[in-house]
């Protein structure tokens, strides 16, 4: 009985640029008696499913995007005689359709570590359960992953988690239901022992696969402090401690380690946490800016985003500290207007963005802007090659509509038009050249262009471009990108770098 375990994606590039996380867990949490898992991640190589034999065990981890995709490897499995599972966010969300459309005999919700060897011992005993309850696992049995697993030159950043879940509760986002909003951490000594693992076959940028890196900001200590409420603070104070206990532990790896995480806003009020930051070399952040006006920042739910004069100032303290920050927009929030997406792409500039990606506003599963507007349609809902509106990931991804929430003022197709021009005018080589200049050295600068470029290609092909042959030369683009960027970004193998426990502050990493 082999296991195989598959990340789905219509779209193969060669390179990949982020490992996909759950793969190489997942393989952690198989157990021995299995032998090692085969993985496939689709983003690199197309799924071959003559390695399936009848006996086997086919686990499909899908989020919403790549769910159909995903199906189609699940009957093709079963067909082949092997016992399907899905897992992921998508599946946690809508179990039944895995076997309604995807041929499963079995579901995994929730968190995998430990749910999934206990379907493996069920299928090998020839008695699977239908759902697993995999819930929110403990930070302490998170599983490290499996990095001797991963295969030579396939991507250029490496993925470790620190925390999952997130406080806030954003409209847009399922994150806090799914994840929860008590952040569980893990310790510093299982996030620096895999770091340690892949700056040894020599990653050098790795992104912190995290929901929010941030999750006690300086004002959720303030409320506490000012409601005597002594437990609380005590406890926001120790998860902000264990915060700075990684990062001054990160900070003593190799200096041209890289990180990349995803952050909200109020850090930048936080000067402390940026300046531990920049010591850890947490050089670049996505930021989810999502909108630029008050009202918009409401539609949200995301007050505690500041806007106008005050966003750009906030924006810029990171940059002032070396984060060089991604920035999320949305468009398409029913207070947008036209002259929303020139004040956008002005921020964006002003603020001295890295980068920026400008998403089109989609309800999806878990969200409450999904139970809004699902329930909206639930009257008349449109359909689209027999498929409800409302299930729109069950649309071939050639006809699947771009733009599902109707807006108040503006039509689907100029919002999306207006997205593009947007997208196009971040992402001229003039305005790139011109950022450019926020590295250090001509490689540095090279790197930057060149991953600019391809950023906004790969974006192109998955993202907003409606017209086949403008996504066909995207992806043409993205792979023909992809190769010689990742030179950019491999690093010289450090086999010989030491591993020391924490003994909080005064830990030390060695290159030996
Ligand atoms: C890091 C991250 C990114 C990174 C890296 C992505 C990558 N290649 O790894 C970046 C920034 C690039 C990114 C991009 C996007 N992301 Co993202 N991302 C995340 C984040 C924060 C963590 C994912 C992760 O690695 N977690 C660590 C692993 C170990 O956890 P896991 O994947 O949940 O897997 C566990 C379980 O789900 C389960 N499991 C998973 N698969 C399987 C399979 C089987 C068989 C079994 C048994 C169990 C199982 O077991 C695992 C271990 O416990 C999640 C949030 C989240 N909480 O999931 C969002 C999230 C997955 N992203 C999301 C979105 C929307 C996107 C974008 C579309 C954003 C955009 N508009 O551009 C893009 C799409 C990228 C793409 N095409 O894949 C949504 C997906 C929502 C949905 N319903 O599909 C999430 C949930 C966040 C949100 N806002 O709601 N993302
Ligand atoms: S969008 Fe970010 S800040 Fe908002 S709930 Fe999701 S993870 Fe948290």
């Amino acid at each position: 009985m082999r296991v195989h375990l598959v990340n789905p994606c219509d779209t193969s590039f060669g390179t990949a640029v982020i490992t996909p996380r759950w793969l190489y867990v997942l393989a952690a949490a198989t157990p021995s008696s299995f032998g090692d898992p085969l993985l496939c991640d689709e983003t690199l190589l197309h799924w071959d499913s003559a390695s399936v034999h009848r006996g086997d065990v086919v686990g499909i981890g899908i989020h919403t995007g790549n769910a159909l995709r995903g199906y189609a490897v699940g009957r093709i499995a079963r067909e082949r005689g092997a016992w399907v599972v899905f897992g992921g966010i998508h599946a946690t969300l809508y179990p039944n359709e895995a076997f309604e459309f995807g041929g499963a005999h079995a579901v995994v919700r929730g968190d995998g570590d430990l749910a999934w060897p206990q379907a493996l011992e069920d299928f090998r005993g020839g008695t699977p359960r239908r759902i697993y309850e995999g819930g929110r696992v403990g930070a302490g049995e998170f599983k490290s992953a499996r990095w001797d697993l991963l295969p030579v030159d396939g991507y250029m950043w490496a993925s470790v988690q620190t925390v999952r879940g997130c406080p806030k509760h954003c409209s847009f986002c399922s994150v806090w239901r799914t994840d929860g909003q008590e952040p569980r951490q893990r310790a510093s000594d299982a996030v620096i022992a895999e770091i340690i693992q892949l700056r040894r076959i020599g990653f050098r940028f790795i992104a912190l696969a995290d929901d929010n890196f941030y999750p006690v900001s300086l004002t959720d200590i303030r409320l506490a402090e000012r409601q005597n409420n002594v437990g609380r603070v005590a406890e926001l104070r120790a998860i902000r401690s264990e915060r700075f206990e990684l990062m001054s532990r990160l900070a003593q790896l190799p200096k041209d380690t890289v990180f990349f995480t995803q952050i909200t806003m109020e850090a930048a009020e936080d000067p402390d946490f940026l300046e531990a930051m920049r010591k850890a070399k947490i050089m670049g952040a996505l930021v989810g800016v999502e909108a630029v006006t008050p009202e918009g920042l409401k539609d949200v739910y995301k007050d505690f985003n500041c806007s106008g004069e005050n966003l750009v100032r906030q924006l810029q303290n990171f940059s002032d500290h070396g984060i060089h920050i991604l920035g999320s927009f949305i468009f398409g929030l029913p207070s947008d207007r036209q002259d929303t997406f020139k004040a956008t792409l002005e921020v964006a500039h002003k603020a001295g963005l890295a980068f920026a990606q400008f998403v089109m506003l989609t309800p999806f599963p878990g969200t409450v802007d999904f139970e809004r507007w699902e329930k909206a349609q639930a009257e008349n809902v449109r359909e689209v090659e027999g498929v409800p509106i409302t299930r729109y990931w069950l649309v071939p991804a050639e006809v699947r509509p771009k733009m599902f929430m109707p807006h108040p003022t503006m039509s689907s197709e100029e919002m999306r038009a207006r997205t593009q021009q947007v997208w196009d005018d971040f992402y001229s080589v003039a305005s790139i050249w011109k950022r450019s200049r926020c590295t250090p050295s001509i490689r540095a600068r090279l790197a930057f262009i060149f991953v600019s470029k391809l950023y906004r290609q790969m974006y192109a092909s998955t993202g907003i471009a409606t017209d086949s042959a403008r996504r066909n030369r995207a992806t043409q683009w993205a792979r023909w990108l992809a190769k010689p960027c990742r030179r950019l970004f491999i690093g010289k193998p450090m086999p010989e770098l030491q591993f020391c426990e924490s003994r909080f502050s005064t830990t030390e990493v060695l290159a030996g």
